[in-house]
């Protein structure tokens, strides 16, 4: 049985890796899963066929036999459970990977995406240009305290991990506003990620969609 994701049929990023199928592509590359993709268009993502695999409506989802699946933290968990390459063996290593998973989309990501609203959902409403800087701020301080903890060394906890390939996957949707480049740690540790084989294939794949 071979695993389908789903992606947008054409993402509003144009083929930059941002959107959320890039995270499940490199989680399937690191563990060296084939996989089929169905494209969809935004239209198609609230009608009944897609609202049965993901309830709100949105990429990517993940179907493998009878199991199927939203939420990239959940499908890029379920990965690294079922293959090797992305947790370690040993139970106390495993489970910091695995908070630092949870990091990366509960407590980095949300004032990621509160700054996309601010500026693209809400950017022409009066009081848009105060509100900005306060979340611009609200992410300067969480990355700064990422930098601070990943300090020299190269991934969060030891190896490479799921926790890295979601941290890194988070941190990219924020480096087109500035904000990363402002912590050099960060920004070499993202670069990181992206030079590894299995990311790179990711976003070939995804681009070359978005590129046709
Ligand atoms: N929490 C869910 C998860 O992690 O799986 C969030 C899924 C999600 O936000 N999906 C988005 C979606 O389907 C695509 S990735 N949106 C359509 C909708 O809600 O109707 C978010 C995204 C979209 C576009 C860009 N971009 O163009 O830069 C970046 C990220």
């Amino acid at each position: 049985m071979t695993i389908t994701i789903t992606a947008f049929e054409r993402s509003p990023d144009g083929g930059k890796g941002l959107a959320r199928d890039t995270r499940v592509r490199w989680a399937l590359e690191e563990t060296g899963q084939p996989y089929d993709v169905r494209l969809v268009s935004f239209q198609a993502m609230k009608e009944p066929a897609h609202l049965r695999v993901h309830p709100f409506g949105q990429i990517p989802t993940f179907e493998d036999g009878d199991l199927a699946l939203f939420e990239t933290g959940s499908i890029v968990f379920h990965l690294a459970e079922q293959h090797a390459g992305l947790l370690p063996a040993d139970a106390n290593a495993r489970a910091r990977a695995i908070t630092w998973m949870f990091a990366a989309v509960n407590t980095i990501e949300p004032p990621i995406l509160e700054l996309s609203i601010a500026k693209f959902q809400e950017g022409d409403k009066p009081w848009a240009k105060d509100r900005l800087p306060l979340v611009q701020d609200r992410i300067r301080e969480r990355l700064r305290r990422l930098s601070a903890r990943l300090g020299e060394s190269e991934w969060l906890d030891g190896a490479f991990s799921a926790g890295d390939l979601m941290m890194v996957s988070v941190l990219l949707r924020v480096r087109p506003s500035g904000l990363l480049d402002e912590f050099p740690t960060l920004a070499a540790y993202v670069a990181r990620g992206e030079a590894r084989p299995a990311y790179q294939r990711a976003f070939a794949a995804q681009l070359a969609i978005n590129a046709a």
